[in-house]
């Protein structure tokens, strides 16, 4: 896919998402340790709980498991039973989930304002709208893709509803690369920090702590990520 079609796409993506991850929304008691997702980015179960996580303002250190991935899926299967997706851990509690409308129900009682957002009441409906947001990538961020694995997980600040950012998720989830997704938000709390250190309120940006390189613009980090990782 060349850029303008990826960005096009991506921009029909956020649309169909409506709304949802945009912004955030009343938080709770903030998790002293950080949430693990293990997930894809086509998934459109794993989209509704990182839309929740936005919300949120949550962080969370992301093990992507893309189809045909060897990486992370066993891990899954070892704690759960199953190679199922979105699987959340959360340390702070314990907790071990499956069933995104469980986890987007768990997140918002632990960690927002004890109520689930309402489109969550639409069940099928929600999971139609999400399912359209992948279709319009044409199963982008489904399929790995092989890669070397880097020692240390990447971090990227970003959040879901962001057309530039999906990019720079979907190549991180082809090529199983774990990364701290950092949430901002439209209104987050965590944007002047992260202002701070970058200079400037874009995201994606991306800091690699292995090679000690951080940037912003979603085709320099996809062109970052293919040299650096992709076989
Ligand atoms: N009801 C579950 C459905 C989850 C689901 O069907 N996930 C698919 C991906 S979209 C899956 O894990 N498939 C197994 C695989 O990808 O190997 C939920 O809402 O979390």
């Amino acid at each position: 896919m060349n850029r303008a079609v990826d960005v096009t796409t991506s921009y029909l993506s956020s649309v169909l998402e409506l709304g949802a991850g945009l912004a955030t929304t009343a938080q709770g008691a903030r998790p002293e340790k950080r949430l693990e997702l293990y997930e894809f980015e086509a998934c459109p179960f794993c989209r509704k709980v990182r839309e929740a996580l936005s919300e949120l303002d949550l962080e969370a250190l992301v093990y992507p498991c893309p189809k045909g991935g060897g990486r992370f899926r066993a891990e899954v299967e070892r704690r759960g039973g199953k190679a199922q997706f979105p699987f959340l851990v959360d340390p702070n509690t314990g907790r071990e989930l499956y069933e995104s409308a469980a986890i987007v129900r768990y997140l918002y009682a632990t960690y927002g304002s004890g109520r689930a957002p309402f489109r969550l009441a639409l069940g099928p409906l929600d999971t139609a709208r999400s399912a359209a947001a992948s279709l319009a990538r044409a199963g982008k961020g489904a399929r790995h893709r092989p890669a070397r694995a880097p020692e240390r997980p990447l971090e990227l600040w970003s959040f879901e509803a962001s057309p530039y950012c999906r990019l720079a998720r979907e190549t991180l989830c082809e090529l199983e690369l774990p990364y701290v997704l950092h949430n901002v938000a439209k209104r987050s709390p965590g944007r002047p920090a992260f202002v701070a250190r970058s200079g400037k309120m874009q995201v994606p940006y991306l800091f690699d702590p292995n090679t000690g390189r951080e940037m912003f613009e979603s085709a320099d980090i996809v062109r970052y990520l293919a040299e650096t990782y992709a076989l």
